[in-house]
């Protein structure tokens, strides 16, 4: 618009000629989107989902809080931090994969049904990042607190300073250090090598929430990192629509701003596999590196739920009424 037609504008809205229609201000409103968009809670049918076959044990640890009328919020921490204490799963918590320099960094964040979130990331020497990013959610008026500055945090809050480097994985370590090959470990992901736990809840009440954690890129350059703990990446929740965590090469997540497109599909009417199809297969388009492996896990706030990533492998635990159990995602490529 020039200022003549600036002006002519001004001159014709005050007389009350030109007006936004209101057909337009229904357009945006958004009771009239069409797609999925609910506040109705559905209530009395609990279900937990997450991540690669950690997620069993997870699931468990999270059914026990969602079955005895607990919060969705408690599940989606008590569950995953089963997987961060466990000193056997190399990409999660304790035990974690190092960086190049030895130095064991982790990824985490949590979000609820009513849009808080927590987030820390390259945060070292603490088991359960998940619970100090639950703090961050909490305790300040932050979403995200960041290496040394987090740590100090934890330590205000009560958590303890512990060696996260077990014996296995310096020994690891020390054998990557004869190579340092730095290709990304996830073109070749598997249910061995990949277990970053992210999980999604629903509590009786009909509550969303969701949780992710990770020890990322195995021998990453230091400071490096990943989707995980980055809110509407690794993790979205949006409590007019449900929730979506991502796991696999983080850098192609953030590209497409993952987990938050999942839930905007889902949002526009998308069944929660769809949603994570498409959003996947935008990534594949637009990813810098060769055919990486990302997956991609959607539940909506009515209990529906579903997974897919890009290439084949991925599989994610369910919990709900008729117990606990594996399924395979379906793949692009
Ligand atoms: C990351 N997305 O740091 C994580 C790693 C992962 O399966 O999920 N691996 O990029």
């Amino acid at each position: 618009m020039n200022n003549k037609e600036r002006r002519d504008f001004l001159k014709l809205s005050a007389m009350g000629l030109v007006g936004i229609s209101s057909a337009t201000v229904a357009g945006c409103s958004p009771k009239e989107e069409k797609g999925y968009s609910s506040t109705v809670k559905v209530k009395g049918n609990p279900i937990v989902i997450s991540t690669w076959n950690a997620g069993i044990k997870a699931n468990e640890e999270a059914w026990k809080v969602l079955s005895t009328n607990g919060k969705a919020l408690d599940a989606v921490e008590q569950g995953v931090r089963v997987v961060e204490l466990d000193e056997n799963n190399s990409t999660v918590g304790y035990g974690g994969t190092p960086d190049m320099n030895g130095n064991v960094t982790l990824d985490a964040c949590i979000m609820d049904e009513n849009d808080n979130c927590g987030s820390v990331a390259c945060l070292q020497h603490i088991k359960n990042p998940i619970s100090v990013a639950r703090k961050v959610m909490e305790e300040t008026p932050h979403v995200m607190l960041v290496g040394e500055g987090a740590f100090q945090f934890a330590l205000t809050q009560g958590f303890k300073k512990e060696n996260l480097l077990t014996e296995k994985s310096e020994k690891r370590w020390k054998e990557w250090l004869k190579t340092s090959n730095y290709e990304p470990p996830q073109l070749e992901v598997n249910v061995e090598n990949h277990d970053t736990i992210g999980m999604l809840a629903m509590d009786a009440n009909g509550n969303v929430c969701g949780s992710c954690t990770t020890s990322g890129w195995g021998f990453k350059l230091p400071g490096r990192v990943g989707d995980s703990p980055i809110i509407g990446a690794g993790l979205f929740v949006d409590s007019e629509v449900g929730g979506a965590c991502a796991t696999g090469l983080g850098e192609e997540v953030i590209r497409v701003a993952g987990c938050a497109m999942v839930v905007e599909m889902m949002r526009q009417g998308h069944d929660p596999e769809t949603a994570c199809k498409i959003v996947s297969e935008r990534a594949l388009r637009k990813a810098k590196s060769d055919k990486p492996q990302i997956g991609f896990l959607a539940l909506r706030n009515d209990g529906k739920f579903g997974g897919y990533s890009l290439r084949k492998g991925f599989n994610y635990a369910v919990y709900n009424s008729e117990g606990n159990r594996m399924e395979d995602a379906n793949y692009s490529i």
